[in-house]
């Protein structure tokens, strides 16, 4: 797996990797050569271009950290780019979306012939049996002979039940029949085996349709052959354009030793790769972790780990800088304005309230209105820097032209200067009251609440 990137990212990285000073031609050179690595590997030529520029304009602008070398800064950013173009860290995309298991859920494999539909049904239906649910594999293929034999050995194999009916010709009926054999039998989920063609047609698209208005499937995931490469995630793409995809599996996987495949899926059809099969037996078979491959691609665990937690320092240090601000009641507008920044960056709100001493706890997510952050955001870019460091001399004429200019109205720009003098008063009174001491409940100042 990944095993001809991996050689060629780390050789790109090893010579920025314990650099203590780094320059954009440095910064360049591992870009470029990081380039080719994903070139060769087969990764989308327009995936490969956004990687590149992102990169290279993501470690010219950011902010070096203390406590790291700045090559590994750029190797952090490196990885993190690599988890987001395989999937990101949203796993709760990847996960299958099932119903509980009092009701029946479907399950519909497509892909062309030989990507591994009937192998991946059975590895699928294991691992279902294995969490504890109830599978049966209906047996859809009924053109190629021998297809719903394959089935059925596999399902004696793992001890999953297999649906089928000899003779018959019509893939609805199969269907139909395997949904009734499910509500007698306590079957919670049904993973459907259809036929592969060589190529995408006409008669195969118009199959699965039917197949598909049939058994209103939960998940339809396509099966492809990661050592395709491209045409893996073209396939992909036709398919989640003439059927509808919720997700992908990757097959044989073990094999593949470029991830091109893996690396543009998401970027080109914006669907999530959610398994990869990584052998022939019914065991050999994952859900994806970006996070770990992306790992495993870099090889510097240790690396991404250290700039980690030196980014946690300095959020840290500015939270408490900020608790010192509201104490001494010198915060300003521009201080809010980069909390708002703060938090869109490290993505969670809840992650900065907590590493505010005092605050663990008391402010859940939910709180939070997105949307009236970014309003915020918006209102607060339109003021003058000497306005965000004085809120006081914005009068009406000022107001005007900043909801103007921030697209709001004035009187969300008031509302917004109101919250901010509320939360002045609030921090003089606890300034005087308990020092140092916890923050009220129902923080009421930070932005957003
Ligand atoms: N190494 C490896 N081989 C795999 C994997 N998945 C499937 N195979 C092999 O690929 C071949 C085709 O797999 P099938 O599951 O029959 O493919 P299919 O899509 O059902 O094929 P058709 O029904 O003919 O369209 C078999 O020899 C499998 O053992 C995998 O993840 N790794
Ligand atoms: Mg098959």
């Amino acid at each position: 797996m990944f095993e001809k990137l991996t050689g060629k990212v780390q050789d790109a990285l090893r010579f920025v990797a314990g650099k203590s000073t780094i320059s954009e031609k440095n910064i360049e050179d591992a870009v470029d050569a990081i380039k080719m690595a994903l070139l060769e590997a087969d990764v989308n030529l327009r995936v490969v271009r956004r990687f590149v520029n992102s990169t290279i304009e993501e470690a010219k602008g950011e902010k070096v950290l203390r406590a790291v070398q700045p090559g590994q800064q750029f190797i952090k950013i490196v990885h993190d780019k690599l988890v987001a173009y395989l999937g990101g860290a949203d796993e709760g995309e990847m996960a299958l979306h099932l119903r509980p298991p009092d009701t029946i859920s479907v399950i519909l494999m497509l892909g062309l012939q030989g990507s591994g539909k009937t192998t991946s049904s059975a590895k699928l239906a294991l691992r279902l049996k294995k969490e504890g649910r109830k599978p049966l594999l209906a047996a859809c293929d009924l053109v190629r002979p021998a297809a719903v034999e394959q089935l059925s050995v596999l399902g004696e194999s793992i001890g999953v039940p297999v649906y089928k009916i000899e003779g018959e010709k019509n893939s609805v009926n199969v269907f139909t029949g395997a949904l009734n054999y499910a509500k007698k039998n306590l079957i919670d989920t049904i993973i459907v085996d259809t036929t592969g063609r060589l190529q995408i047609d006409e008669p195969m698209m118009a199959e699965l349709e039917r197949l598909k208005s049939a058994a209103k499937p939960d998940e339809l995931l396509l099966v492809a052959d990661s050592m395709t490469g491209q045409s893996a995630v073209d396939i992909a793409k036709t398919f989640d354009e003439k059927i509808g995809l919720s997700g992908v599996i990757l097959t044989k996987f073990d094999s593949d030793t470029r991830g091109g495949a893996a690396l543009s899926l998401k970027t080109v059809t914006g669907k999530p790769l959610k398994f990869v099969g990584v052998g022939e037996k019914p065991e050999d078979f994952e859900p994806f972790h970006p996070e770990r491959a992306a790992g495993r691609i870099l090889g510097m665990g240790d690396v991404v780990s250290l700039v980690e937690k030196a980014q946690e320092v300095i959020d840290q240090e500015e939270a408490l800088e900020l608790q010192q601000k509201m104490m001494k009641e010198t915060l300003t507008l521009e201080d809010w304005l980069g909390q708002i920044r703060a938090v869109k960056k490290m993505g969670s709100l809840q992650k900065m309230i907590d590493m505010i001493p005092g605050m663990q706890g008391q402010v859940s997510e939910e709180d939070i209105n997105k949307e009236d952050l970014k309003h915020q955001e918006a209102i607060l870019s339109s003021m003058t820097k000497k306005e965000r460091a004085n809120y006081l001399i914005i009068g009406p004429t000022r107001r005007a032209r900043i909801a103007r200019g921030s697209g709001t109205s004035v009187a969300e720009v008031a509302r917004l200067l109101k919250r901010f003098e509320k939360m002045r008063g609030m921090m003089k009174k606890m300034a005087k009251g308990a020092k140092g001491g916890r923050m009220p409940a129902g923080f009421g100042g930070m932005p957003g609440l």
